[in-house]
């Protein structure tokens, strides 16, 4: 019989989705963390596993304390063991529920900043969890350099908990990096604290972030939700999404160039939005509503009327995907350039938009003008002096031979010449 691991971290008791449209409907990490529950129940698991920032502050206790004692009472009437440890969030908060509970199939593990271990057998399966608790807000020196193997059973699957901030080294949430994790000799580590769900190391140890099981602002981007892991055959499997987070963030941009009229532009912009949707598939099957930052791009006559056409969307605008998805736009941003007409016209003048005009007619007609031939030497200085920089050197095997030819030179002054005579006109008419 196989052991199911439903894990998650960062769930934040207390915290409701913030950065939504209005109208959108609220969305509480209470509501996620009885659907876990639901589900674990469901889904027959043995072991909830929570990795730390379980209650977003110790202001939350209130607030986090009758859902979290609810949902460990159910868990325990089916006999569902949780392990648990403690995040920078709630170092103090967690430890204070969870006593006041005493819930029997609840373990606090590593509190006061002491690793501690605990096995759970199944059968002929059987899993060893190694976990330690923040004891305070900030922890600079990682504990994994307190890790003591010999607390390990080498022939059991062992999985390990932790609240930490991998890759970061000067981090105040105790940083980590793969090398402290190797010498553990755990098979898995749950981690918890980044709430992009993340698996950062495939092969032995699997070490991974569930991320948070809902995204709580429009920073916390992709699919979200909490992961199934399954003990079989003494060996511990990859994570698994049960369900999807009810709120999915996403970021696009739509390109509106000859979009003349109001109506041209809510096209273009409704069948972005419904073409990224659908893109998803499967994945927004539980996701009640995807909600976009929009950035509007390309070129257009009148830039400034494109704004007040869109301006609304970010509260007004929602959109059924027919698959029971609304979509929304949580907010919109813009890089149109102004449409210039009479450019040949322009070009004649001797102000900086007709030096400009002039560069970039030059750089279309393959013709050359001083000012372009000065601006292109400048280029190829400047492009040649940031590949001798350091940081770039592993990258030098990757660099094409022609990288900094005329034509890619005259490219990227077209390019910044039409951006830059586009923000002179639209300050003149401004
Ligand atoms: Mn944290």
């Amino acid at each position: 019989m196989a052991i199911k691991i439903l894990a998650a971290g960062d769930i934040h008791l207390g915290l409701k989705v913030t950065g939504l449209s209005a109208g959108a409907g609220e969305f509480s990490a209470r509501d996620i963390w009885k659907r876990m529950v639901d589900r674990a129940v469901l889904s027959n698991v043995d072991i909830v596993a929570l990795s730390g920032d379980i209650v977003d502050r110790d202001n939350r206790f209130f607030e986090a304390v009758g859902p979290l004692q609810a949902g460990f009472r159910r868990l325990g009437e089916h006999n569902i063991r949780v392990f648990i440890v403690s995040g920078n969030h709630d170092f103090d908060v967690l430890p204070q529920i969870i006593k006041a509970g005493s819930h029997d199939n609840v373990r606090l593990l590593g509190e006061g900043g002491k690793w501690e271990f605990e096995k759970f057998v199944k059968g002929n399966e059987a899993v060893q969890f190694a976990g330690w608790s923040f004891p305070v807000q900030h922890v600079r020196d990682s504990p994994l350099k307190r890790f003591d193997t010999g607390n390990i059973d080498p022939a059991i699957p062992g999985v390990g908990l932790l609240h930490a901030d991998f890759g970061a080294g000067d981090s105040p949430y105790n940083p980590v990096s793969l090398a402290d994790f190797a010498i553990t000799g755990m098979d898995t580590w749950i981690l918890g604290h980044i709430h992009k769900p993340q698996e950062l190391n495939i092969s032995h140890p699997y070490i991974f972030y569930p991320g948070s099981p809902l995204a709580l602002s429009s920073k916390e981007t992709g699919a979200h939700g909490p992961v199934l892991i399954t003990i079989s055959n003494n060996s511990v499997g990859r994570a698994e999404r049960v369900f999807a987070s009810p709120v999915r963030f996403e970021n696009i941009s739509i390109d509106i160039s000859g979009c003349e009229s109001e109506e041209a532009l809510r096209d273009t912009l409704v069948s972005g939005l419904l073409d990224r949707s659908l893109s998803f598939g499967d994945e927004l099957q539980d996701v009640s509503c995807i909600s976009y930052g929009l950035m509007l791009t390309g070129i257009h006559s009148n830039p400034a009327l494109v704004e007040s056409w869109s301006s609304g969307m970010k509260d007004d605008f929602s959109h059924e995907t027919g698959g029971g998805t609304m979509i929304l736009v949580h907010g919109t941003d813009y890089n149109i350039q102004p449409e210039v007409s009479n450019i040949r016209e322009l070009a004649r003048q001797n102000s900086p938009a007709g030096i400009l005009a002039r560069t970039i007619v030059a750089i279309e007609d393959g013709e050359e003008t001083e000012f372009l031939k000065n601006l292109l030497a400048e280029w190829k200085e400047n492009h040649r002096e940031m590949n001798r920089k350091e940081i770039y050197l592993h990258l030098q095997k990757m660099r094409l031979p022609d990288d900094d030819t005329d034509e890619k030179g005259k490219q990227f002054i077209l390019t910044e010449s039409k951006r830059l005579l586009g923000n002179l006109l639209q300050q003149k008419s401004e």
